[in-house]
């Protein structure tokens, strides 16, 4: 440890565990965009929040900038550390702190893994509904950071409404404890929600109490094959008309074939163009025949060409992979992630005109569309082909990705739905906010962070 920084940090807090090995500031240096070549100046590993708020402090006086850090499956680049940041790893903090049976709350530290917090939800016969593929490895505080979504949005919404409260360490390393678990508070600005979102830049979350739910109903998995988009598009106003959804996502052919190729059961025999994993409430016989009732529909309609029904839970599992392991099985390619939100009325009329422009802009790459239908949430997959130089690749993507922001502006969408500005969208985020707005942000962290050593770089310089 040779840099005087790291020693003046050691004195300032002693006992703190920190690294400097080459492979762990590689390891903790990169999220999945894998686009940045890491280069922290070292990784800081707190056990407490006395400790979290000591590193800042530290920071704060020394000038030196931190990337907060939980499970780094991020695809925005928020937790990439590639100039000589010190990251700031909650990996220490992840134990469940306890759970309250009359507020149906679960606190936890922040850097508790996703499934650990659904696991003890689940001992207590309750659920925390936010779920999505990364759930192993990504952390509840990244999730608050980024208000994560997933594949239960449809039902239960983002992240953000199921913190009952959190505590977050801000740019000076003063401690906020936000919301407190209260149902009512009206008391002023709700601090807690712009935190949710702010991908670490306006503070450190280091614990936080989410509420719990009642488990949903028994349902059933489906995986139905379409003709279209449009068939997408009739299918899920058949199904939300006539069943209580708990999930509606969406892949093509293309998509499939990358998760096969990474291992998985295709149970059609066919290819066909579009591909819904859905599933929907079924616990008793008039749900069942409701569901059964609208598939048929569907199929007399020509809108949807085959389907199979999950007859086990081994089988729902199969058949959400071929969904859920899209981004793993695309990993190696380093696709170029577009998160686009619109408005659910607005994605036919959306993806006409952005798969025109794809096609006119990416002849030579191949294009990976899917994601969550019933939230207006499309993952627009770039890959990488052999041959073709990240640098050049890059400079082709960024040209798209503005005219793409143009034409979300022009629909009133988003160029992030869930994944977040980080470093990947920040010459994007005008097509999204206003000058207003920006300013009013740039505002914002200027209080909470006034020395802006959080996170700097990310969403906007
Ligand atoms: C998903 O919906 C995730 O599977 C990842 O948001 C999407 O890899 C992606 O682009
Ligand atoms: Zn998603």
């Amino acid at each position: 440890m040779t840099d005087p920084r790291l020693t003046s940090l050691q004195t300032a807090v002693p006992g703190l565990l920190i690294k400097t090995d080459p492979a762990d500031l590689e390891h903790y240096g990169r999220d999945w965009t894998r686009r940045w070549t890491p280069a922290p100046l070292a990784i800081a590993l707190p056990g407490t929040v006395d400790q979290v708020q000591a590193v800042v402090r530290w920071a704060f006086e020394h000038g030196v900038a931190i990337v907060p850090s939980g499970g780094r499956t991020g695809l925005s680049g928020g937790a990439v550390a590639a100039k000589g940041e010190l990251v700031l790893s909650l990996e220490r903090m992840n134990r469940v702190l306890g759970y309250d049976p009359v507020d149906n709350h679960l606190t936890v530290q922040a850097g508790t893994p996703l499934q650990v917090v659904q696991e003890a939800a689940q001992a207590q016969g309750l659920v925390y509904p936010v779920d999505f593929g990364s759930r192993g490895s990504c952390s509840i505080g990244g999730n608050i950071a980024t208000n994560a979504g997933g594949i239960r949005v449809i039902r239960h919404g983002n992240t953000r409404e199921w913190i009952a409260g959190l505590k977050l360490v801000t740019g000076t390393g003063e401690l906020l404890d936000l919301g407190r678990g209260l149902v009512k508070n009206s008391s002023g600005y709700d601090l807690r929600h712009l935190a949710i979102g702010s991908e670490g830049t306006l503070g450190i979350v280091v614990e936080a109490t989410l509420r719990l739910t009642q488990p949903l109903p028994a349902a059933q998995t489906l995986l139905l094959a379409l003709p279209s988009f449009e068939a997408v598009m009739q299918v899920f106003a058949a199904f939300r008309a006539r069943l209580d959804l708990q999930a509606f996502e969406f892949l093509t052919d293309i998509g499939l074939r990358h998760v096969l190729a990474h291992g998985g059961i295709n149970p059609f025999e066919t290819v066909y163009p579009y591909y819904v994993v859905t599933e929907y409430d079924a616990a008793d016989e008039a749900q069942q025949a409701a569901g059964l009732a609208a598939f048929e529909h569907c199929l007399e309609q020509g809108w949807v060409l085959d389907g199979v029904q999950a007859a086990s839970e081994a089988q729902a599992a199969q058949l959400w992979r071929l969904r859920e392991g899209i981004t793993e099985a695309l990993a190696r390619y380093r696709p170029y992630k577009n998160d686009i939100s619109v408005r659910i009325s607005a994605l036919p009329v959306f993806l006409a005109k952005a798969r025109t422009l794809l096609d006119e802009a990416y002849p030579q790459f191949e294009v990976v569309w899917f994601g969550h239908i019933g939230d207006g949430n499309l993952h627009i997959n770039v890959l990488q082909p052999d041959g073709v130089s990240d640098g050049e690749f890059m400079a082709q993507c960024a040209k798209v990705t503005a005219v793409l922001a143009d034409l979300l502006q022009q629909v009133g969408g988003s160029i992030s739905a869930e994944h977040g500005i980080g470093l990947v969208k920040k010459d994007y985020l005008e097509s999204t906010r206003t000058a207003a707005e920006i300013t009013l942000m740039r505002g914002i962290r200027a209080v909470m962070d006034p020395k802006g050593i959080l996170n700097p770089g990310k969403i906007f310089d």
